[in-house]
């Protein structure tokens, strides 16, 4: 196997938190080097080099690239939907910044590898809602799609023009249960395991039938390391792949938690977050992504529930 130097950036996030195991788990702990701009929520070991990094600070980004001689960056800093809509300047100046500062410094030393999320949210009111396809109208309305849609642009300027190896993929709402996510509009489905362990009512943002893509975190850490894996020759998308596993409604899976905990109750008071949910899709087509690199999703809405009831519990924050 190559030998890879691996720096992630945002890794005390919900996605970043296992992709740094997973990673870890392949390359070495000592190849995976871990950043964030906030300090980890445990000490690391010695073993498990960790870097308190702003991503804005591109010199800060540089050193840390030559210190380590890093060869791949996964850049996951971003702001989620929600969250972006009540700053929106902010958010689009660190999710545009952000992966400008990482496509610059991979240019400039000629990194081997990067890896950028994409999102769902680069859809928008006017996108097909059902089975949305890998190329179509893309209108988004949220300050976060507007930064992913331009960010996928950029992707695929610095492949084309510059030869930098980046890769991404457009993931549904992340649902994992290791750690919290901040801001985004499908964190309800999230939420709701929290409570239903912990004997409460949940009250959801979003309408009983709001229908959503969705996915668990072990598939999308799979399509992650497949995706980077793949021989550049298959990687036929350079903005970003469509990426589809199951669907849902707050009430579909309200029903799948509640076979397993009969008390639990569900409100619904809608907010802001509806307006959002509304231009996603309904579904993703993503036949572009099974062809070029194999993807398949392993985890139903049923597997997923009875997944994360059993581990949760003993997850230790
Ligand atoms: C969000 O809800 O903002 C994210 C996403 C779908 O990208 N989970």
């Amino acid at each position: 196997m190559e030998t890879n130097t691996i720096l992630v950036i945002g890794a005390n996030g919900q996605l970043g938190t296992e992709l740094t195991t997973e990673l870890r788990a392949i390359y070495g702990s000592a190849n995976v080097i871990a950043s964030d701009i906030q300090a980890p929520r445990k000490a690391p070991l010695p073993n498990e080099p960790f870097e308190q990094l702003d991503v804005m600070n591109a010199e800060k980004l540089a050193k840390i690239v030559d210190q380590y001689n890093i060869t791949e960056i996964y850049m996951l800093a971003a702001i989620l939907s929600a969250k972006g809509e009540q700053n929106p300047i902010f958010a689009w100046d660190l999710n545009m910044q952000s992966l400008l500062n990482v496509l610059e410094v991979a240019r400039q030393k000629k990194l081997s590898k990067i890896y950028w999320p994409s999102s769902i949210a680069v859809f928008g009111p006017n996108s097909p809602v059902d089975n949305t396809p890998q190329d179509c109208v893309m209108d988004p309305n949220t300050v976060y799609g507007i930064s992913k849609l331009a960010g996928e642009r950029w992707c695929a300027y610095y492949h084309e023009k510059y030869g930098v190896d980046v890769r991404s993929l457009r993931y549904p709402g992340l649902i994992g249960y290791k750690s919290l996510p901040g801001g985004g509009t499908t964190d309800y489905a999230v939420d709701i395991f929290h409570k239903a362990l912990n004997g409460e009512d949940f009250e959801c943002y979003l309408r009983e039938d709001s229908y959503l893509p969705m996915m668990y975190m072990p598939d999308a850490i799979k399509a992650t390391i497949d995706l980077m894996q793949a021989p550049a020759d298959k990687i036929s998308v350079r903005s970003s792949y469509n990426l589809g596993a199951l669907s849902f409604t707050p009430k579909d899976i309200y029903e799948v938690i509640k076979k397993q905990h009969p008390d639990f109750k569900i409100t619904y008071n809608v907010d802001y977050r509806q307006k959002i949910a509304d231009t996603w899709p309904n579904s993703i087509d993503d036949s572009q992504a099974q062809k070029d690199w194999n993807w398949k999703p392993a985890y139903t809405l049923e597997d997923m529930v009875e997944d994360i009831l059993e581990k949760l519990p003993e997850y230790e924050f």
